[in-house]
């Protein structure tokens, strides 16, 4: 859904009294300036179908079999998706009948076929874990829920760490920049909203543990510590976009490289290549990337991994065909030849304002970069705090030898909605865990968007749960 498209939806929403300010005690206890109520969509046949429609248009990760509204307010959403796009619903009591059969799923199902999980508000994700479950129980699979609205309460991340991906319409932060853009709420009443938002970050679900294990300070706090100006650029970028999500281009033209860059630019604060693999590069590749970066606000990272002596990566970094060095704002390098490395890269990047992350850590199985070897790379970047931005890194929460200054970031491959791995050794973890287990600050993921049937939907998907994760561990 385009800008113009969610902001009329919202004011829709608003129109059928679906969204109100005031104060309203809900489920969970809390006290919210704000009270979003899906069930006056019923009054409005019309308005009902084109949410059911938008919902299924979000990019489900798993195709699905059937539907499943959680009760109540989503079961009418649930039947009208279920009959315009005629896939089979399945339903699901809360409360398990005393007579007839006792069973509490109604509808035909096969142990295997997936089903999507349909909601109107996500808080916490309790209600839908408390379907999820019994759904599970009877072999079904259950990989991804849609809900309208969001209300960035720690759902997403409760919710990804049970396996299930949300996709959501909007979150309550969208819904609240509309109503202020259009007059509809005034500045006070809005502030008080986000200052309750930040205050509930997290709603803990009984049994799910969402207590972050690393508290840092913000993104914009560190920007001011940064040394080098390329580290420092990062992290404004990110705070401007509420982005920390960086993604692989890993495709095999330059052409597709630069339609996927317009495609997911505005959600990511950084976009990772490849050049090596573009069977179409020409000299203009470069020039070409840099016009589409600069009109969506990302740095561009190229993926290098230099791993020679200082005097050849000085001309590997600045000439060949691919010239890194006029078009990429970022390298990275391994540190086996030893701090000569970073004094060759440095020599040609700082001059031009450019940064370098050093691989502390890899996400592959049975890497050989971990105990002393980062230790190491965490040695070099200090001796090296003018150019070396900070780390690839897997688990710097680990680290024995800790960087001392929070001016260096940590960005973290291997990572997708769901844990696992692929056929050739890559390891992923989820984003909540990288960010809020692990310590990291930056998600690079690539099929994990790539691949996906809407990447610039997709993209959106991680953007959110990578923020709101870095938003539950500030200090
Ligand atoms: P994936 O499709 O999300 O698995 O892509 C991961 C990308 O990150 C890919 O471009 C790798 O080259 C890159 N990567 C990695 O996966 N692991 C590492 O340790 C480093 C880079 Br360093």
């Amino acid at each position: 859904m385009d800008a113009a498209a969610l902001e009329a939806l919202i004011l829709d929403l608003h129109a059928i009294e679906a969204v109100k300010l005031g104060s309203f005690v809900l489920k969970s206890g809390i006290t919210s300036p704000i009270y979003l109520d899906l069930r006056t969509l019923v009054a409005h046949p019309r308005f009902l179908s084109a949410i059911a429609s938008l919902l299924h248009a979000l990019p489900a990760t798993h195709p699905y079999d059937l539907v499943c509204g959680v009760p109540y307010t989503a079961l009418p959403i649930a039947t009208v998706l279920s009959v315009d796009r005629s896939v089979p619903m399945l339903m699901c009591r809360n409360e398990v009948k005393a007579h007839g059969t006792a069973k509490s799923i109604e509808g035909s199902f096969r142990p295997g076929d997936t089903v999507l999980i349909i909601e109107d508000l996500v808080t916490s994700g309790a209600s839908v874990l408390e379907i999820a479950a019994p759904l599970r129980a009877e072999g079904l699979v259950v990989a991804d829920a849609v809900v309208v609205i969001d209300r960035e309460q720690g759902g997403r991340e409760n919710l990804a760490a049970n396996g299930i991906m949300l996709h959501s319409l909007m979150t309550l932060t969208e819904v609240l920049a509309v109503l202020l853009k259009h007059g509809k709420v005034s500045e006070e009443r809005a502030e008080e909203v986000r200052l309750f938002l930040n205050a509930n970050r997290k709603v803990a679900v009984p049994g799910v543990p969402v207590k972050p294990k690393v508290i840092r300070e913000s993104f914009e706090e560190r920007a001011r510590l940064a040394t080098n100006p390329m580290g420092r650029k990062l992290f404004e970028v990110m705070e401007a976009k509420q982005s920390n999500l960086c993604v692989a281009a890993d495709v095999g033209t330059a052409k597709e490289l630069l339609e996927l860059a317009e495609k997911i630019g505005p959600e990511i604060c950084m976009l990772k290549t490849h050049v090596d693999i573009l069977s179409d590069f020409t000299p203009d590749f470069g020039s070409k990337l840099r016009s589409i970066a600069e009109k969506h606000n990302f740095l561009i990272f190229e993926d290098r991994k230099f791993a020679d002596i200082g005097n050849t990566v000085t001309m590997q970094f600045e000439g060949g065909i691919f010239r890194i060095l006029d078009w990429a704002d970022i390298v990275n390098a391994h540190i086996v030849p030893g701090p000569g490395i970073v004094d060759g890269l440095k020599l040609k990047g700082l001059p031009k304002g450019r940064g370098l992350l050093l691989l502390a850590e890899m996400s592959s199985a049975g890497n050989l970069a971990h105990g002393d070897y980062t230790a190491a790379a965490v040695k070099i970047a200090e001796q090296h705090s003018d150019f070396v931005i900070g780390f690839i890194s897997v688990n710097p929460a680990s680290w024995s030898a800790a960087p001392s200054s929070p001016a260096f970031i940590h960005a973290t491959p291997g990572v997708q909605m769901v844990a696992g791995g692929d056929a050739l050794g890559q390891q992923y973890s989820t984003p909540y865990s990288v960010i809020n287990d692990r310590g990291s600050d930056i998600i690079i993921v690539g099929r994990g968007i790539i691949k996906a049937s809407d990447p610039a939907e997709t993209a959106r998907e991680y953007r959110i749960q990578g923020w709101q994760a870095y938003q539950s561990s500030l200090s």
